[in-house]
């Protein structure tokens, strides 16, 4: 019976079951319902029919001797709450439990992806280190979750895949999820076909993906669009004014190699021929070159980035150099071949890992913070032209 007026109030109280915890999570929820409901009728029309029955008749004041004691009633009204709420503490427990153990980080099918939260937003770090603001997980794949918020206390809940928990600053909780079914996917306005509809949001096009709150509350069609798609995430802590505002989305993917398609174009800093120094400040930001050179002109463990194209450098060896393309090379891939008076040799080398198209795009990104460019400044608003090595990178 529980089963089946479960189904029938499905969709009025509880969001499509979308995770391998929402079978199990649902019926404890919908057994404590019914139970509640049932007790609450039984106990209501027990007081009203005891109440007509027993009422006062006129011309009878004696009060009588009813029963003082029942050991069948005491017996039967005590077993049956126990054996019930028992029954809701160990299903409870075990359900609890297999939240709160999660499967192990070395397991070669699990994805670990942290979570990063904000006043007022959140940030999905994946295992490349490629990070946005929705979160995109294969179908039938674990997921870990490790989340750390940066200022107060935020709540990370996904109501499909019937998961929640805090995210609090200065700690790192942990929680995973395995989505079972594959999310709605909504249209892409941008895209007309000639018959007038339009074409499906296509999984694995990230440009579509990443949801703009602002255009979202301004009424952009195109982001409300997008918000029919993927399943629901919310903040549920309440932290502030922006707190409504801490929307986002789930994807979940047919399988892992739609996953893996969307992460690869996703974390390319080229997609959609961005202009040069957008790219050179995603590389810069994906690779940590800020936790040691700041924009601002002050020296952190390595010199500013602010107004150094085209100045002269003091070497430790004496020599004074001109930050130009070469130089900057150099500084990236052999760090240790020319140190800048004043700085130890802390740079590490990022030999290897960046091909000199992305080097180019670093640059022009320094440019553009150098009012000792004096080149043309759209120079760097141009994408970064396509180089024979990298054909293999960006297929
Ligand atoms: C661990 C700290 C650290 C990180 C991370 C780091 N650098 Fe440096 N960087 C330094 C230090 C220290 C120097 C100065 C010493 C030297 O020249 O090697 C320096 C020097 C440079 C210079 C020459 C600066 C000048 O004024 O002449 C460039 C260019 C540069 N780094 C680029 C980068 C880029 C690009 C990244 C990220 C991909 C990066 N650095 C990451 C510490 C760092
Ligand atoms: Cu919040």
């Amino acid at each position: 019976m529980f089963s089946l007026l479960a189904t029938t109030f499905d969709h009025f109280l509880l969001p499509t079951p979308a995770s391998s915890v929402s079978g199990e999570v649902d019926w404890l929820f919908w057994f404590v319902t019914w139970v509640t409901v049932i007790f609450s009728l039984l106990i209501l029309l027990g007081t009203v029919w005891l109440g007509f029955r027993f009422r006062h008749k006129p011309g009878i004041n004696d009060i009588g001797r009813g029963p003082t004691h029942s050991n069948l009633l005491e017996i039967v009204w005590s077993v049956i709450p126990l054996i019930i709420v028992l029954l809701i503490a160990i299903w409870g427990f075990k359900g609890y439990m297999n939240l709160a153990i999660l499967p192990p980080a070395n397991d070669a099918d699990t994805i670990e992806i942290n979570v990063r939260a904000y006043k007022w937003a959140w940030e999905f770090t994946y295992p490349n280190g490629f990070h946005t603001n929705v979160l995109h997980v294969p179908v039938n794949t674990k997921i870990r979750i490790v989340q750390t918020s940066d200022d107060v206390i935020h709540s990370l809940y996904l109501p499909e895949m019937r998961i929640k928990k805090d995210v609090v600053p200065g700690r790192f909780n942990k929680h995973w999820f395995e989505a079972n079914i594959i999310s709605p996917m909504g249209y892409d306005l941008s895209r007309k076909k000639s018959d007038g509809s339009f074409e499906e949001l296509n999984r694995s096009d990230t440009a579509s993906y990443e949801i703009n709150n602002e255009a979202l509350e301004k009424g952009d069609p195109q982001e409300l669009e997008k918000a029919r798609s993927g399943f629901d995430i919310y903040c549920t802590e309440y932290c502030g004014t922006g707190h409504s505002r801490m929307l986002s989305k789930v994807y979940v993917h047919p399988d892992m190699d739609s996953y893996k398609t969307w992460l690869i174009a996703a974390s390319n800093p080229y997609r959609g021929d961005p202009p040069a120094k957008d790219v050179g400040l995603k590389l810069a930001t994906n690779n940590g070159c800020f936790a040691c050179h700041s924009i601002n002109g002050s020296s952190g463990t390595g010199p500013t980035w602010k107004d150094m194209y085209n100045a002269p450098v003091k070497l430790t060896d004496g020599k004074t150099v001109t930050v130009d393309e070469n130089y900057v090379r150099d500084s990236i891939l052999y760090p240790q071949k020319e140190i800048v008076l004043g700085f130890g040799g802390a740079m590490p080398s990022f030999l290897g890992k960046f091909s000199d198209r992305d080097i180019a795009a670093l640059v022009a990104y320094m440019k553009s913070i150098s009012t000792n460019f004096k080149g043309d400044a759209a120079e760097v608003n141009q994408p970064v032209p396509k180089l024979n090595e990298d054909k293999s990178k960006t297929k």
